[in-house]
């Protein structure tokens, strides 16, 4: 009995323990600008409210849904003009609006900081979050849950002091375009798979998913007018399980649950290589017309729809239109990497066509940099995978006005393995740990293609080997954070040692949040 009673007190006085405390700077992606005010710590109690102006309620929503279930608090969500009462207070600024008192004489106004920028104050009384638009409260409010100890992430209620360090944070980030892509035609993962990896994407403040939804391997988004696309193309997968393909009310679910979290859908048709499902479904798209045989493995480059008849251009039409019109974000990715048997001349040429039938429809073309080749269509985006940054027709194409997304193979890949020894990925890109993941610097990583010609980043996930969504996250974490940070971050605070310091002490949020994750030997875990 005492050494049952002498156990119980330890624990009490574990579940009694300060937390460790949190910094105010070790948030990840790191923010433009903070202030910490020891003296001003807040701690959040039983009886805290929401309060935020009605444009801003669906995220003080979702802030009251993250913070709910560990915290055990009510945390009602009020409108600004009915409650005088609540401490974590959501403001939206209007764009014309200057800070009020508690603005310092050097800080940019709100509205300086755009669509996706906050200001965070945290005093005694309470947490204020102000933004111009309900994207920066989001990314605000994913902050404010960052400064919250790491047990924020239990499901079930914990014993804990609820203590958000004192201070202000000011930030925005430094490049619009911050994504992930996920491929989800080597092996398919189900809607709640993607839901779940958009959550991710939002704790880090990436705000494109980028879904690959077609290749070799599978065809995975329904087009009423190519009905065997799906029946046909949908029903394999690398190593021969049984595929799957998303409705169009799946792929709506996955659009809007993403918009919520103010992530934008980027859709893939890979053209006019990565095609051999759609070959098998209409083999009148090949360029003998007849159906090669499905195909589960790995290789790449064999495939390609004709581009000598005319019907693959009515093909490219319809699928176009109809992913475009199920798609409310501005990009359109025509993918175009790896057609090797495509020769030079007739790929610039199909290149130039589906990029007007993109246009088309309204949206802006995105592809990966083979593209470069082909004549400009206006805003088009390359998405650069090279691994020695250097390659002259990208170049000149970004001088014709292209736009660059970095994704180069040999950093920002999250297919690549850590370490010899992990166990699935690739290495033909090189091995990638977490230093070389954050080590580059995307603003001068291509040669003769100048910042501002630089969109943003994104880290994509090929799946060949990747089976599972324990299998996405271990592949993802720690080098998800690694890449948003590049895309957030004002250069000015790139410094590995703290980087992988503040990293850190996201193990045991992770953990907590039942995110399987690298325990990678670059960081120094608690
Ligand atoms: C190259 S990167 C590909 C993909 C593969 C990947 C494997 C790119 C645009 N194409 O088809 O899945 O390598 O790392």
């Amino acid at each position: 009995a005492a050494e049952l009673a002498r156990v119980a007190a330890d624990r009490a006085a574990g579940l009694l323990a300060p937390p460790a405390p949190v910094r105010l700077d070790a948030v990840v992606p790191a923010p433009e600008r903070v202030l910490p005010d020891p003296a001003g710590d807040y701690a959040l109690t039983p009886d805290a409210a929401l309060r935020v102006d009605p444009a801003g309620r669906d995220v003080a929503d979702q802030l009251a849904g993250w913070l709910r279930p560990a915290t055990g608090f009510p945390l009602p969500v009020t409108d600004t003009a009915e409650a005088t009462e609540g401490r974590l207070t959501l403001t939206l600024s209007p764009a014309d609006t200057a800070l009020g008192g508690a603005a310092r004489a050097d800080d940019p106004a709100i509205a300086e900081l755009g669509a996706e920028g906050y200001r965070l104050d945290v005093t005694t009384t309470g947490v204020r979050i102000t933004a111009a638009g309900p994207a920066g409260l989001f990314h605000g409010a994913q902050t404010l849950r960052q400064l919250l100890p790491s047990a924020v992430e239990s499901a079930t209620p914990v014993t804990e002091r609820w203590v958000v360090p004192g201070g202000t944070i000011v930030d925005r980030p430094r490049f619009p375009y911050r994504g992930v892509m996920l491929d989800v035609a080597r092996h398919f993962f189900g809607v709640q798979d993607v839901l779940r990896v958009i959550d991710h994407l939002a704790r880090y403040k990436l705000n494109h998913l980028h879904l690959h939804l077609t290749d070799d391997q599978g065809w995975r988004i329904a087009v009423d007018s190519w009905p065997r696309l799906t029946e046909v193309g949908g029903a394999t997968e690398v190593g021969g399980g049984p595929g799957g393909w998303y409705t169009r009310d799946d792929y709506r679910r996955i659009v809007a649950y993403a918009a919520r979290r103010h992530v934008t859908v980027v859709p893939e048709i890979d053209l006019p290589g990565h095609t051999n499902a759609a070959l098998v479904a209409y083999p009148e798209l090949a360029p003998d017309k007849t159906a090669p045989p499905p195909y589960t493995g790995t290789e790449v480059g064999f495939s390609y729809v004709d581009p000598a008849d005319e019907r693959t251009y009515a093909f490219v039409a319809d699928v176009v239109g109809e992913v475009a019109a199920l798609t409310p974000g501005p990009w359109f990715h025509l993918g175009g990497d790896e057609a090797f048997k495509v020769p030079a001349e007739s790929y610039r040429a199909f290149v130039a066509r589906a990029q007007e039938l993109v246009a088309a429809t309204g949206k802006t073309v995105v592809g990966w940099h083979q593209l470069a080749p082909a004549e400009h269509v206006d805003g088009r985006v390359l998405q650069w995978w090279g691994t020695n940054g250097d390659d002259p027709a990208t170049a000149a194409a970004v001088r014709r006005g292209a736009r660059l997304i970095l994704s180069p193979g040999n950093h920002a890949y999250l297919d690549m393995k850590y370490a010899p020894d992990t166990p699935i990925g690739h290495d033909w890109a090189g091995l990638i740990d977490v230093r070389r993941a954050y080590d580059w610097d995307p603003g001068t990583h291509v040669r003769g293609v100048p910042a501002e010609a630089v969109l943003g980043v994104e880290a994509p996930l090929w799946t060949e080997s990747v089976t599972t969504l324990a299998e996405i996250e271990y592949m993802a974490f720690p080098r998800l954070p690694a890449v948003a940070e590049l895309g957030w971050s004002p250069r000015e605070t790139h410094d590995w040692s703290r980087f992988r310091g503040r990293l850190a002490a996201h193990g045991p949020r992770w953990a907590t949040a039942g995110i399987t994750f690298h325990p990678s030997p670059d960081i120094p875990w608690p």
